[in-house]
């Protein structure tokens, strides 16, 4: 069930994963990299030209096909970027517009404002702890005010953007002449030249120590921080994967260019894109989803685990999250 679907029907959520006696605290240090060079970044690429901040990824054949070669970029695009973008056009983001009621009908009206989902920590959460519980939709809350109004992202220049919505996401891509990644270059990219490995190894290192910003503890009730990052962490603060990528696993979501249907086919494809829109098993009224990819710093061991190159979530094109960004990829 999507998350609207669910904001909507206030669904109660057990969280039967929830398994203390399992989960050893850790106590350790952080394992971040680099902090001091991603925390003095400006989140804008010092190259020039239309290849400016991307790594071009030599084409391959792994699990899910074949992908040609093609230009991706080398982090998460930031507020800066996104910042760039709106100040050279203008751009009003979804989040900002609110949605049209003749195009959602039946769509509660506080659903219908301006604003975005917003992770809130729960302070109660029994057995019966329900995911509206840590998912809100905030009004006001967009990429300039990620937790609602009056919030802003003064000192994040150097952080992913997040509220953003597919439109909003493809939007940025077209105008610096670029597209969105299809699941297929988002995951070849993400495993970094490790085909046949998709275990937590892209989260946490041999001893178990976070590399990538996930959530350490018990997901949704007590965060130790770990890796140094309750929230968003600037971009690139930890180790870069086998393609020099950062974050493709953790930090925030990543959009990707393929409509959501469970499961893969089968037969091997060349430069798969995922199936069709009509295609889609859709109730009425319902909002199609697109696939993201590689987690969040929301992503614990106890609850979605999703830090894997392969792992995979659908989102509804039209709701951003506070969890939710994007990069590019470039063909030529
Ligand atoms: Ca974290
Ligand atoms: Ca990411």
């Amino acid at each position: 069930m999507s998350l609207r679907r669910l904001l909507i029907c206030f669904a109660g959520f057990g969280m039967t994963s929830l398994v203390l006696g399992s989960f050893a605290v850790a106590q350790k240090n952080a394992a971040r990299t680099d902090v001091g060079s991603c925390a003095a970044y400006s989140g804008l690429p010092a190259e020039e030209g239309d290849t400016a901040g991307m790594v071009f990824i030599h084409g391959g054949t792994f699990v899910m096909g074949s992908v040609d070669g093609f230009w991706i970029d080398r982090h998460e695009v930031t507020n800066a970027q996104f910042r760039e973008f709106v100040a050279a056009t203008g751009y009003v983001t979804l989040a900002e517009r609110g949605l049209d009621p003749a195009t959602h009908p039946g769509m509660p009206k506080e659903l219908l404002a301006p604003g975005s989902v917003v992770f809130i920590p729960p302070t109660n959460v029994g057995s019966g702890g329900r995911i509206t519980q840590w998912w809100q939709y905030v009004p006001g809350a967009n990429w300039r005010q990620p937790t609602g109004a009056g919030s802003s992202i003064a000192g994040k220049d150097n952080h992913p953007v997040v509220h953003i919505a597919y439109e909003d996401a493809l939007a940025y891509a077209r105008w610096r002449g670029r597209e969105l990644p299809t699941e297929a270059q988002w995951e070849f990219a993400a495993r970094g030249g490790r085909d046949g490995e998709d275990d937590w190894s892209s989260a946490f290192d041999a001893e178990g120590k976070p590399i990538a910003n996930t959530w350490q503890g018990i997901f949704p009730v007590y965060n130790t921080n770990e890796d140094g990052y309750a929230g968003t962490a600037p971009v690139g603060c930890f180790k870069p994967n086998g393609y020099g990528l950062y974050d493709m696993i953790g930090n925030v979501w990543e959009w990707t260019s393929d409509w959501y249907r469970p499961g893969h086919p089968r037969e091997n494809a060349t430069n798969p894109s995922g199936p069709e829109l009509q295609d889609l098993a859709l109730s009425g009224g319902q909002s199609p989803s697109r696939v993201i990819k590689g987690g969040s710093f929301l992503c614990a061991s106890n609850y979605c685990s999703r830090y894997r190159p392969a792992a995979r979530q659908p989102q509804e094109i039209d709701l951003g999250a506070a969890h939710l960004g994007f990069r590019t990829v470039l063909h030529r």
